[in-house]
């Protein structure tokens, strides 16, 4: 069903695709590796006078999951940006159709769906917000922290971002790096808004470390057992107080179904590129809205095009916890997109007002970290 100002035919002239690498301010440590910095495609349609912008966020590396820069590249280039080059689309479904037989590959549809959705907002004179069913001005955000070196230098962190008004924070763990950490935190901080990420870093037979977690009042658990699990989330889920939140096992509105179905989890997390777009992150919402689940909105560590989409998304009803989504500083130095992201002392983002995703790209900054460039028309 196409929604409000996803109307009149849009002809797709010209794509583009940069494969860019933006240096991160701090490395980024967590269960799966150290990172110095992030490597995305970004996506560019020019169609009827307007530009969209997109950003996939498959990374240089598969630790997250199976798709890389390179993979996304190819499935792009080679089926995705072929498919719709030329036509007259009439609405982003429609394209989402004319690639539906493609399987798999999420985070390189995203890309692409993100570029046509912002095309089609620009071109009805909407944001990316109102389009998507947004309801809010600002929204909540918190703030993922990775691994640190000491408790000491943790502490540091977290009241550095608490000072800068983040409403939650939520630390990575790794075996060896979990309860002790949790514990220092709680110590100096009883009652922050605290969660933990695992990264799929563990096993059932964890169980002792997760009873322990399951003490400190956090507000969640995110992904602690396998990428791809979803069935032995729910024995863990029994055994415990605090809520699981699956981010790497949901790729679907199917998965989150027989994820909450099950008992796998009680909490759910978007990120769009993680299931192929806005348009299925919005059928998880509704399913989440429907039952009432808690829904939050995640992050990959996004320039500020991706960033945009995450923010107009999050500005959703049933967006209800804060956000993996962050100041532009808090990631790289300086952003691709002007005005970048901040974050006021309340702890809220503004959802940008403009038409699509409401900021403009900084072609300079963009050239300067664009590694291979491709054009397509
Ligand atoms: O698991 O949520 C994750 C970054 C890259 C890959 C996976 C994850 C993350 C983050 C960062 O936690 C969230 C952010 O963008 O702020
Ligand atoms: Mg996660």
């Amino acid at each position: 069903m196409p929604s409000a100002g996803n109307r009149g035919i849009m002809r797709i002239e010209r794509i583009e695709l940069r494969h860019v690498r933006l240096a991160l301010a701090t490395p980024f440590v967590t269960s799966m590796g150290v990172k110095q910095d992030e490597e995305h495609i970004i996506v560019r349609v020019d169609a009827e006078g307007v530009t969209g912008w997109g950003e996939s966020v498959a990374e240089a590396t598969p630790f997250y999951t199976y798709e890389t820069t390179g993979t996304a590249w190819h499935i792009l280039r080679d089926f995705l940006v072929p498919a719709v080059l030329g036509r007259n689309l009439s609405s982003v479904n429609e394209a989402i159709a004319l690639n539906a037989r493609v399987r798999g590959h999420l985070m390189a549809k995203a890309g692409l769906e993100a570029a046509l959705w912002d095309a089609f907002a620009k071109s009805a004179g909407v944001s990316l917000s109102k389009m998507l069913g947004g309801v809010r001005e600002r929204i909540e955000v918190g703030v993922s922290i990775g691994i640190q070196p000491t408790s000491g230098e943790l502490l540091t962190r977290i009241a550095g971002y608490l000072e800068e008004g983040y409403r939650r924070v939520k630390i990575k763990i790794a075996p060896g790096c979990d309860v002790a950490l949790v514990k220092a935190v709680r110590r100096e901080y009883p009652d922050i808004p605290l969660q933990v990420d695992a990264n799929s870093a563990y096993g059932l037979d964890d169980i002792a470390v997760f009873r322990a977690l399951d003490e400190e009042r956090l507000l969640l658990i995110e992904q602690p057992l396998a990428h791809d699990d979803i069935y032995e989330h729910s024995k863990l889920q029994r055994q415990l107080k605090t809520s699981i939140c699956l981010d790497e096992s949901i790729h679907s509105l199917a998965d989150a179904r027989a994820a909450l179905e099950l008992g796998s989890c009680r909490v759910i997390n978007i990120k769009p590129g993680r299931v192929g777009g806005f348009t299925e992150s919005k059928r998880i919402h509704d399913l989440c809205a429907s039952r009432g689940v808690p829904l939050w909105h995640g992050g990959m560590l996004e320039s500020g095009i991706g960033r945009a989409g995450n923010v107009a998304l999050a500005s959703l009803p049933s967006f209800r916890l804060p956000g993996d989504i962050s100041a532009s500083r808090r990631y790289y130095r300086e952003d691709i997109v002007s005005p970048e992201f901040e974050v006021a002392p309340d702890g809220t983002m503004a959802v940008p007002a403009g038409p699509g995703i409401g900021v403009e790209v900084v072609a300079d900054r963009l050239e300067r970290v664009t590694l291979r460039r491709e054009v397509f028309q």
